[in-house]
Formats: C-alpha cells, sequence, structure tokens
C-alpha cells in the first residue's frame, strides 16, 4: 500500500517539476545531471500533505516531544507534520541575529526534549548537521532526521559517523526506477544517474565537532576540555603561552585599557597586571602615545607575565596590512603579541599580517561575532572565519565571538561585551556576565573595559571578574568529558 502511494507520490512531484534532468550545479559546486527541487512543494498543498505523512511514517522513535525542519524547504513539511501530528515544532534560523545560539532558534522548548529533524533532500548532510549542532548546543536531544530524498551522495554515512541516525523516505536510485518503470525517464537519463550517484558518493562536511547523543559519541568540543589538555593539542606557541598564563595565574580575564593617555594606560597595566592574563589595547586613542610607552608595556607585561593584544582590528588587502602592521607611527608588529584582524578581506589579510611578522612570536585573533546590536556578522561569515583560521593555523589563535562558533580546541574564543550586570551601554553595546559569557557562550577568555576601568576600584573589581570566569571556567570543564 505505502508502496503506492510512494509512487503516485514520485509520479506527482515528476509531473509538478520537482524532478529535473540536464547539468545542475550544486550548493558544493558539483556538477550532476539530476536536480530535485522541492521548494515548489508549497505550491500544491495535498501533495505537501502527502510528502509530509510520508516522511512521518518513516520516523523510527515514537516519542519525540518537538519537530524541527531544516530551513527553507524542511520547515513547511515540518509545518504540516507537527499541525497533522499535535507536535510541537522549533525553527532554526538561517541566519543569526549575531548573538548567543538561543536566539537562533525560535520556539518553545526545554533541555532534553527529544526532536526529530526534517530536511528534503541530503547531498552531503551539512545542512542538516549545522542545525542539529545548534539544536544540540542548546540541551536538546536530536538522534533522528528524515529526510525525503537522499542523493546517496555520502549524506547519510557523514551523518552516522556524528551519531546522526538518517531515514530517507526514497534515494535517488529508488526515485530513478520509479521513473523508468512508468516510462518518465529514458534508459539513457537512468543510467547517467546512476554513473553520477557511482562517482559521486563520497562528499564530506566540516564540523565543529562530534555531536553528543544518547547514542554514545565522545563529546570532543573545545569547550570541554581544560587549558592543560589544549597546551598539547594546539601548534601556535602564543596559544601555548596563553594557556599557561591562565593556569599558572588562575586568570581568563583580559582587560580593555581604552584609555587617552600613556600614564593611564601603563598605570592599569601595573595595577591591574597580576590579575590578568592579557591586556588589550587600542594605541590609537591615546594623544601622546610613542615607542617609548610600548617599551615600558613590554616590560610591565614581561614583570606580570601577561600578553598585549592590540585590537587594531586590520580589515585590508595583505599588501596593505602588512605595512600598517609593521609602519607607522604604532609600529604594532613590534610589541603587541596578538592583534584583530577582520576575515573579510578573506586569506590575504592573514597572510599580508604574517609576512610583517617574520620570525618574531606573533599571532592574530579574527573577529568572527561582535558584540553589537545588529552586527552583520552572518552564519556564512561566521563559518568562513573557522574555515580561514583552520587553514592558516600557524598565525590564528583563536576567534572575538559571542557564541560557541568553533568546537576545535587549538582555537581559543574571546569575549568581550562582558560586565557583572547584563546591560547595554546606549551606544550599542551589549553586556552579558562573566558566568553567562564563560558557560553559555563559551567564552575561554572574557575582555572587560569600562566594568574595570571606570569602576570605583579597578584592582578589587578585576579580582571579581577573574574570579568569576575562572571559576566558570573550572566548572566548565569539570562538567566535560576529558
Ligand atoms: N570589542 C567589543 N565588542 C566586539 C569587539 C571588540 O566590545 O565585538 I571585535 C572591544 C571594544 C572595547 C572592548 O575595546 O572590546 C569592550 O569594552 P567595554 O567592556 O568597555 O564595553
Amino acid at each position: 500500500m505505502e508502496g503506492n502511494v510512494l509512487e503516485e507520490c514520485v509520479l506527482e512531484l515528476f509531473r509538478i517539476g520537482v524532478v529535473k534532468f540536464g547539468s545542475f550545479t550544486l550548493k558544493s559546486g558539483m556538477q550532476s545531471p539530476v536536480y530535485f527541487d522541492l521548494r515548489i512543494i508549497i505550491s500544491f498543498p495535498k501533495l505537501l500533505e502527502t510528502v509530509a505523512q510520508l516522511m512521518w511514517e518513516k520516523r523510527p522513535g515514537t516519542d519525540y516531544q518537538l519537530v524541527c525542519g531544516v530551513a527553507y524547504t524542511g520547515i513547511p513539511i515540518a509545518t504540516v507534520i507537527s499541525n497533522k501530528q499535535d507536535v510541537p515544532m522549533v525553527i532554526r534560523r538561517k541566519e543569526t541575529k549575531g548573538y548567543g545560539t538561543k536566539k537562533m532558534v525560535e520556539g518553545i522548548y526545554e533541555k532534553n526534549q527529544e526532536c526529530l529533524m526534517i530536511e528534503d533532500v541530503i547531498v552531503s548532510g551539512s545542512s542538516v548537521y549545522e542545525t542539529v549542532e545548534t539544536l544540540v548546543e542548546l540541551g536538546l536531544e536530536v538522534k533522528d532526521a528524515v529526510v525525503f530524498l537522499d542523493r546517496e551522495q555520502g549524506g547519510a554515512s557523514n551523518l552516522t559517523a556524528l551519531g546522526i541516525n538518517i531515514i530517507p523516505v526514497i534515494t535517488l536510485t529508488e526515485l530513478m526506477e520509479i521513473l523508468l518503470k512508468h516510462g518518465r525517464v529514458n534508459q539513457d537519463t537512468y543510467n547517467s544517474v546512476k554513473e553520477f550517484v557511482a562517482s559521486h558518493n563520497d562528499t564530506s562536511i566540516v564540523t565543529k565537532a562530534k555531536i553528543s547523543c544518547k547514542n554514545g559519541i565522545k563529546v570532543t568540543d573545545r569547550k570541554d576540555q581544560t587549558f592543560e589538555s589544549r597546551i598539547s593539542t594546539t601548534n601556535h606557541p602564543l596559544s601555548r603561552r596563553l594557556f599557561k598564563i591562565m593556569l599558572r595565574k588562575k586568570t581568563n580575564l583580559c582587560v580593555a585599557a581604552d584609555v587617552a593617555t600613556s600614564q593611564q594606560l601603563l598605570s592599569l597595566a601595573d595595577q591591574l597586571g597580576p590579575h590578568i592574563c592579557l591586556l588589550k589595547t587600542h594605541v590609537d586613542l591615546m594623544s601622546d602615545f610613542t615607542l617609548d610607552t610600548t617599551q615600558e608595556l613590554k616590560e610591565l607585561a614581561e614583570k606580570h607575565n601577561f600578553l598585549l593584544f592590540e585590537d587594531r582590528k586590520f580589515g585590508d588587502i595583505g599588501n596593505t596590512v602588512a605595512k600598517q602592521y609593521s609602519g607607522g607611527a604604532h609600529k604594532v608588529v613590534e610589541w603587541a603579541h596578538l592583534v584583530t584582524a577582520h576575515a573579510l578581506p578573506g586569506p590575504g589579510v592573514i597572510e599580508g599580517l604574517a609576512s610583517a611578522a617574520q620570525d618574531q612570536e606573533r599571532g592574530c585573533v579574527l573577529v568572527s561575532q561582535m558584540s553589537s546590536v545588529g552586527a552583520l556578522t552572518s552564519n556564512e561569515y561566521v563559518n568562513g572565519c573557522s574555515r580561514l583560521a583552520e587553514n592558516h593555523t600557524y598565525f590564528v589563535v583563536g576567534f572575538v565571538s559571542q557564541s560557541s562558533v568553533s568546537g576545535d580546541s587549538r582555537f581559543i574564543l574571546f569575549t568581550p561585551g562582558v560586565q557583572l550586570e547584563k546591560s547595554v551601554d546606549g551606544l550599542g553595546q551589549q553586556y552579558v556576565t562573566p558566568r553567562a559569557a564563560v558557560l553559555e557562550r563559551g567564552a575561554d577568555i572574557i575582555i572587560v573595559g569600562r566594568g574595570i576601568t571606570q569602576a570605583s576600584d579597578p584592582v578589587a573589581t578585576a579580582i571579581t571578574y577573574k574570579h568569576q570566569a575562572f571559576s566558570a571556567y573550572e566548572e566548565r570543564v569539570a562538567g566535560g568529558t576529558s
């Protein structure tokens, strides 16, 4: 019976133009002789209902508290399932609002609820993976994903390896068999698709970390690993130094000294030095900057054992950033261990900075997400940053971010927008507490500016931030597996 419903459904999908033959470029850049475009299903409500029913019947479990459709075409299918089966639904946004994972998911949910994923087509499985990853980060249990069509290009095995059980309603081969049997395609078309499937069955996906599901996949996420264990996995000498400083001084606090004079900068560095692992500067704010100031700063950094971090946010082509970094009045490369860079220009910005650093021990931190309201750091940008970092581990130490943008334990996550109370500053800055930054947003190091520099007692206040952030880190790794 189900066989007939499925066959009729496939023939109907073919009739309305969901299945196309020719030469198509897939999202991954791969050329394919067949394209399956289920997006138009929303124009055929009855057929949409059939598709949703066929998918629901394939669910392996019996006790889902939620359904979630992968954007975009999974969403209308999941909506129909949710409505017919009376199972509440959640939606994961495709574009981030630029902050926290929580804001990426709409709908009401509770930790440990089991969610069934719904997707129209899988090629490599990356869209399913990204959606599951967000839901798992929020504490939901996601084991099963029903997809309408498996294009048999490696997606199912990619996801199985990550602990996600993929159940297709139909594979591309089965779909072609139905079309051939009913004379909708000829033998040549059938053969060309078969050959394509046979020669394109091993796509891969880039993953942040393995998904932690009840089915026992080991969590290897950065957040769960101690700084000690990360010393041996990172290959950047400055990351290793920073981990050692944090452990020795029991501090993951970076102070942002946005001050106007050398005297203020040096005084803060000396007073706060014992409590910080890193001092972040904007030396272009200073009216009396000279290289003598940086000489004294370097001495204080040695005396108190912290590193220097100039937040210049380099963002031009390689040739220009190389000159900006080594030249001008500030000669940043000569004194700052770390600098920030935007990923917008692509690999050239990192290569330019690295060329100017020559053989000095220097590194950069990519701005992956910003703390300000309405930041334009989309998901695609964030993923692009991670890929850039993975390809340039000799120079990239980590990311400035507002969420756990990478599960890769080699990278250090720096989170600004931190104060003792959740608040805003009137010019777009948004603050979370040190605990929330470390435990909810996955920060390794918190960056605090005015919360400390404008406090009536900056030293006592820095000690409070230091304790809160470091104990949150200890709590985080105590809950981990390594
Ligand atoms: N900073 C942010 N948010 C960001 C990035 C950098 O606040 O997303 I990238 C900088 C700006 C300032 C410091 O130098 O971090 C935070 O200072 P306050 O804690 O005073 O807001």
